[in-house]
């Protein structure tokens, strides 16, 4: 149910920050542009240096850790004694490390969740560790997982609950509106370099509940002051929920998205060299940014997918969940649904009352890592000759994404036949394009020839950063892939054949 509070808040949510207008990853468009020139500007909206840091992780990790740990709650009221908090042997690198050496880049630890308690000794409320018994109260869990991944090279980012059932100020809006400020900077001051910063959407204050009103811009001027290379997710400008929690992204995720007039209207109101806006959308809505979705837009920026999901039921740790632990099998489908569609995967891990990620959790991401680097071991295009009616396409098995194949100057169809040494039996096609230009591909097929005829093997929309498409296993020596539909000249910066090591259901 926590998802419909997201979804509320996504509705609700639109504000501003600051970017450079010279920015490639948005734009705002003249009124009376012809579609095709709408089209081609949508084609050229590219990510910020940290959007394409981000996207490129492909997978991190969440920890959802606090006093609900030690109530086996899920929501917590803000009433716990702080002395509950006490983990018997905590160790943050062993959380880190174990993400790590599963793949996962990036770590988000939720400093303060809708409770109000903080994992750090902040200055500004008692509902905090240093009124634990965890270290006789001088114990600083923010630190040590900070510590941990900037010794280990993980990313570190933190997640700060709006929503507060412990403050006292909560309601009245500008006293919390400055409270928080103040805890974002201890957060951003205090534990060296940040990489994210995520805003969860959830409010369960009921009609006569207290109602605060949220200064977003003081927040983002505040990250975009202290942390610049911090990305702000889900309730900011930077990276924007799915729109589920199931571990499901959408099948077509375009990760440029229009700006309404609403919006539009916030970004006349600050300076004309520095704006930026969240786009006011319903983030589960099927369809965001398809020709019919932009055609009536004020602006596009680059806005993408973060999938996030739980490895167990709930968020929190619970000792009767140790048995629901997804399988590696599943965590594989789950990273064919999210990274293998435009999105990043977000898998919380959550700490449990030891201060330690579970044995069974441990176990499922290492047995996810022996799935991807089994799915991973063979290219079989990377010793194919290639045909194609276009440009560049030795480009696409050189493992980087900014060389490329690409069509003619005006071609927006094209293909690529890629010729095996020996016929190979392959069931996933993953193809990238170079987002650093833009995201075009809107239709594509794979074709596979069976004697003298062509076959369908799988087909798709989208491609965005990462496109993987799952299909039968065929046995073929030659394979086609055709664009049918692009919004500007199609790339592809990598293209994998593969075989996985556990077969598609569907
Ligand atoms: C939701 C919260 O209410 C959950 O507790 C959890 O933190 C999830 C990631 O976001 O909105």
């Amino acid at each position: 149910m926590q998802y419909l509070f997201l979804l509320f808040a996504c509705l609700l949510f639109s504000s501003l920050t600051s970017y450079s207008q010279n920015a490639k990853n948005y734009v705002m468009l003249k009124p009376g542009l012809t579609e095709s020139e709408l089209i081609h500007l949508a084609a050229n909206v590219a990510p910020s240096e940290q959007q394409l840091r981000w996207q490129k992780m492909e997978m991190t990790a969440f920890f959802h850790f606090g006093v609900n740990t030690f109530t086996d709650r899920e929501w917590g009221e803000g009433t716990e004694n702080p002395k509950i908090f006490n983990p018997t042997g905590l160790d943050a690198r062993q959380w880190v490390k174990a993400c790590k050496e599963a793949g996962l880049k990036q770590v988000i630890i939720t400093a303060k969740h809708h409770d109000g308690f903080c994992l750090w000794p902040t200055k500004y409320t008692e509902h905090c560790i240093k009124n634990s018994l965890w270290k006789n109260g001088k114990g600083d869990v923010v630190k040590e997982v900070a510590d941990a991944c900037h010794e280990l090279g993980v990313g570190f980012g933190v997640y700060l609950s709006p929503w507060d059932r412990n403050n006292p100020n909560y309601g009245d809006s500008p006293k919390y509106n400055e409270l928080f400020v103040n805890e974002l900077t201890e957060l951003l001051t205090n534990y060296g370099k940040v990489d994210e910063v995520w805003f969860d959407g959830a409010c369960g204050e009921g009609p006569n509940g207290k109602k605060q009103v949220y200064d977003w811009p003081a927040y983002y001027k505040c990250i975009r002051k202290l942390a610049p290379q911090a990305l702000i997710a889900i309730m900011g400008p930077d990276v924007r929920w799915v729109g589920t929690e199931s571990g499901y992204g959408r099948e077509s995720e375009w990760s440029v998205l229009p700006i309404g007039a609403a919006d539009q209207e916030k970004i006349g109101e600050t300076s004309q060299s520095s704006v930026n806006i969240a786009p006011n959308l319903d983030c589960q809505k099927e369809d965001l940014g398809s020709r019919e979705k932009i055609k009536d837009a004020k602006g596009l920026m680059w806005y993408p997918a973060e999938t996030d999901v739980s490895i167990r039921p709930g968020w929190f740790y619970h000792t009767t969940q140790d048995k629901e632990v997804k399988t590696p099998e599943k965590l594989l489908d789950i990273y064919f649904s999210s990274v293998g569609y435009n999105s990043v995967l977000l898998l919380n891990i959550p700490p449990d009352r030891r201060g330690l990620l579970h044995e069974n959790d441990v176990k499922a991401i290492k047995g996810l890592k022996t799935l991807l680097d089994k799915l991973y071991a063979v290219n079989f295009a990377s010793n194919a000759s290639f045909n194609s009616d276009g440009i560049n396409a030795k480009a696409i098995t050189d493992h980087l994404i900014t060389t490329y194949w690409t069509t003619k100057k005006g071609n927006e169809t094209g293909s690529i036949d890629i010729i095996l040494p020996n016929p190979q039996t392959v069931d996933v096609l993953c193809l990238q394009e170079n987002i650093t230009i833009g995201q075009r591909i809107e239709k594509f097929r794979l074709d596979y020839k069976d004697g003298d005829q062509w076959k369908e093997a799988g087909k798709g929309t989208t491609v965005g950063y990462k496109r993987l498409v799952r299909f039968k296993p065929v046995t073929a020596k030659v394979f086609r892939l055709t664009i049918e539909a692009s919004r500007l000249n199609p790339t592809i910066s990598e293209l994998g054949l593969y075989k996985s090591p556990v077969e598609a259901t569907k």
